[in-house]
This record gives structure tokens, C-alpha cells and sequence, in this order.
């Protein structure tokens, strides 16, 4: 069933009844002059290349390919459209290696046409921290489809991954692989309905009007918490003091360290956003919210191109009401422009998803660790991971 998948070092669907075998790494790491040193063979009319995101021009390819060719939903309506910007964030965090940034390139045109990244975490299993790769923008272009490059791509990925003597890795994906982790859901708060309804991303519920519906979402327009505004550089030690604390009582979570809060947490425009309460009395950071840009393009509709679309990340309280945080999210959300708010049932999310009027999507998103077996799968509320 799966040609590829079965081969590798990763929890197989065989296996998943059997409680006996331990957590933990499924193969032992192999001394570094035993990895492969040259690229797997690619067909020969490509080469591999080092795609350097820094670079404007080769940025901009990554990008191109990415938005003509990356993923899509099940009725090929909308197709992610991540930012150059935003590429240039998620690939470059602290400690980042630039040959985990792979592309393959036609020979003779120097064209583009495949695209595999890596990035290192900190991700702690239980009591274990782990060292792993993030994979991230697996993309082949449509053209060269089913041809069974993605499994060399994976592959060469794998070894430059091994090259730093790093042995894991964590990836998530819409479709089945063996096997998942953990299987979430999306949910999908509207902000502005009537955009949402015209391009066929929502439809009006039943016994409903676009004006009873534009009335159901309509929000305040500034944030109601006293002491709510935008996270600054000095927020990043009460802010990764917050995070630490919350993240530890979720089975799979990232181990993060200030370094790591100023690059993924701290607003950074058009890409990441975030938002601090702040004691009135102690000027103490007690709660904090953030959310990422990822737009997506609507595919072949006459008047709308892009769909404005915000991404729940990580929100942490200890004062405020999460319901209330969360709403006040929602609040400079839509201030901001975005028609979409989305939130995954990950960590506490179930604790505002329905209070807010968020819908359930369709599609799942399933979570997987490389070379790392967990006892028994989690529950998605048990998870506090976000990918992007
Ligand atoms: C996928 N998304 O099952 P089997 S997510 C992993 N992740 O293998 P071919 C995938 N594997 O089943 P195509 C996968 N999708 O025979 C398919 N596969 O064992 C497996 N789409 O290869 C599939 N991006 O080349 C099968 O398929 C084999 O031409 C078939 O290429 C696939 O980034 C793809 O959804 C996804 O661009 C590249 O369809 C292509 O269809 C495409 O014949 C649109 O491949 C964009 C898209 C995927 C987004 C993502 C995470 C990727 C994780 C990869 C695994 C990393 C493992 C850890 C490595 C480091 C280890 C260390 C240490
Ligand atoms: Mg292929």
C-alpha cells in the first residue's frame, strides 16, 4: 500500500496494536562516515540545488512555484499563497542549516520544479527533548506528478538532516501516512461573511440571510481587555516564561527558549502577530495570543484573488478568560483586514471554538514524527505543536 512509507523508520500500521514496543527512537543514529556523502540520483534532466531564501530572485521562485503549484483544498477551490516574507521567517530561525532548503532544477533551463525544506527544533516527547528537523513545503510541480520523486526529495532530505547528526523529524500532511501522532480538525471563524459566502468558502446556513449572517459575525471594533496591545521585544522573557509554563502539560510540545520566542512569537508585519495583556496594577504580562498571515489565492472566480486569512499559533492565559482573549484575537483580526480567522483543536482550542462561532472544516490534519514511536496516539487536544 505504501511503497515508500513502508520502508522507512516510522510507526507502521502493523504495529499500532502492538503496546510492547517501546517509546522512543526506532533506529539507533548511525556513525557520521557512515551516511550516504553524495545527493541521491535525481532522473537525470534535474539537478539538486541550495535554494537561498536571502537571495530576492531565488526567493521569488520558491515563491512562484510554491503558489502555482503547492497545496490545494479537496475541491481545488483555494490554494495556499504564503508570502515571500513569510517564507523568509519560517526557514530562517535561530540555528537554521541552508542545505536544508532543497530544490531540483530542470538542467537545461535552470527551471524550478521541486521543493523540500527542513528547519532544526527543539521538541520534547513526554520528558524527552528531542533534537528534529521540521519538514516543511514538500511541493512537486503539477506537470511532473506521481512520477515517485517526492520519495527521493523526502530521502535527500533525510540525509543532509542526518549530515548534522540530527536523527528525528516532525511533519504534518492532509493525507493518511503511517502513521499519525495525532489528527486534527481546522475550524473557521468568519469575519467577513459576505466575502466568504461569494467566493464558496462558507454557504448561508439554513433559514439564514447574508444580513442575519453578517450580524451573527459582527464584532466589536477595538479589543474589550484592559490592558490588551501588540507584543514588543521587551514582552519576549514574561512571554517565553508564559509559554514554557503552558506548553509543558502537552504530551508532544516545542521546547522554547527566548531566542527562539523573539524569532517565532514577536509580531513581524504581514507575518506573524501578537498581543499582550497587561496587569493595569503590576504591568505584568499575565496572557498573550498570536496568529500568522497565510493567505490563500481563490481559483478561477471573477472578482476575488485572495483570500485574507489569519492562523490561530500559540495563546497563552493565566488571567483573562481564554473565551474573552480569544475574542479580542477575533477583534484586531478583523480590524487588520483578514476575512478568516482559523483555529486548529489543538491544546485549550476547544475552549473557545464553539463560544466564538467558529465551523468546523473538512479535511483533517494529521501530525508524524521520523524515527520516533509514541506509545499510543494523542488526542488532538493533547498536542501543543503548531506547524505552519
Ligand atoms: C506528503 N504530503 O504516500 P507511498 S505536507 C509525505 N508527505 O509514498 P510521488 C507523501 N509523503 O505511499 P507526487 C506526501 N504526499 O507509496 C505523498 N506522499 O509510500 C508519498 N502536492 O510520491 C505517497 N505538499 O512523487 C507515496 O507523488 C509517495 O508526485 C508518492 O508528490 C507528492 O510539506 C507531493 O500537498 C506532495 O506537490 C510532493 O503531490 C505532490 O504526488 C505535491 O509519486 C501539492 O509520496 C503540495 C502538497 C505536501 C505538504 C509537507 C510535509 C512533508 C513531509 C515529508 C516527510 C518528511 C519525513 C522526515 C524527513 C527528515 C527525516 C529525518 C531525520
Ligand atoms: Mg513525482
Amino acid at each position: 500500500r505504501h511503497k515508500f512509507w513502508e520502508t522507512q523508520p516510522v510507526g507502521q500500521f502493523k504495529d499500532l496494536r502492538d503496546s510492547t514496543l517501546p517509546e522512543g527512537p526506532i533506529e539507533p543514529p548511525t556513525p557520521l562516515s557512515e551516511v550516504k556523502q553524495e545527493p541521491y540520483n535525481l532522473p537525470t534532466p534535474y539537478e539538486w540545488v541550495t535554494c537561498d531564501i536571502n537571495s530576492e530572485e531565488t526567493c521569488l521562485e520558491v515563491y512562484n512555484l510554491l503558489s502555482n503549484n503547492y497545496v490545494e483544498d479537496d475541491e481545488n477551490m483555494f490554494r495556499f499563497n504564503y508570502s515571500k516574507e513569510f517564507l523568509r521567517w519560517a526557514l530562517h530561525p535561530p540555528g537554521y542549516f541552508k542545505t536544508w532548503h532543497i530544490g531540483v532544477r530542470v538542467k537545461t533551463s535552470k527551471k524550478l520544479v521541486a521543493f523540500i525544506t527542513g528547519i532544526p527544533a527543539k521538541i520534547r516527547v513526554n520528558k524527552d527533548i528531542v533534537t528534529m528537523a521540521e519538514v516543511n513545503f514538500l511541493c512537486v510541480h503539477k506537470k511532473l506528478r506521481s512520477k515517485r520523486l517526492a520519495p527521493v526529495m523526502i530521502k535527500e532530505v533525510t540525509r543532509r538532516v542526518h549530515l548534522e547528526n540530527i536523527w528525528q523529524a516532525a511533519y504534518t500532511a492532509g493525507v493518511v501516512l503511517p502513521t499519525p501522532i495525532t489528527s486534527c480538525q481546522y475550524w473557521h471563524r468568519s469575519l467577513n461573511p459576505k466575502k466568504l459566502i461569494d467566493v464558496g468558502f462558507s454557504r448561508l446556513g439554513p433559514r439564514m440571510t447574508m444580513s442575519r449572517t453578517m450580524k451573527l459575525y459582527k464584532l466589536p471594533d477595538s479589543p474589550l481587555t484592559p490592558g490588551f496591545r501588540k507584543m514588543e521585544l521587551r514582552d519576549v522573557p514574561s512571554v517565553t516564561r508564559l509559554l514554557k509554563a503552558y506548553l509543558l502539560q502537552f504530551i508532544v510540545a516545542p521546547d522554547f527558549d527566548e531566542i527562539d520566542v523573539e524569532h517565532w512569537i514577536v509580531p513581524k508585519e504581514g507575518v506573524v502577530d501578537s498581543f499582550v495583556v497587561e496587569s493595569q496594577e503590576t504591568h505584568e504580562v499575565t496572557d498573550f495570543c498570536s496568529f500568522y498571515s497565510l493567505p490563500s489565492s481563490i481559483l478561477g472566480h471573477p472578482n476575488h484573488t485572495n483570500l485574507k486569512a489569519a492562523y490561530s499559533y500559540y495563546n497563552v492565559v493565566t488571567k483573562t478568560p481564554l473565551v474573552q482573549l480569544m475574542n479580542d484575537a477575533l477583534i484586531v483580526a478583523k480590524q487588520m483586514d483578514f476575512d478568516v480567522f482559523n483555529a486548529l483543536d489543538v491544546m485549550h482550542n476547544e475552549g473557545f471554538l464553539k463560544e466564538l462561532k467558529y465551523g468546523p472544516g473538512d479535511g483533517k490534519l494529521h501530525y508524524y514524527l521520523y524515527n520516533y514511536r509514541i506509545k499510543s496516539m494523542l488526542k488532538s487536544s493533547e498536542l501543543g505543536l503548531v506547524l505552519l
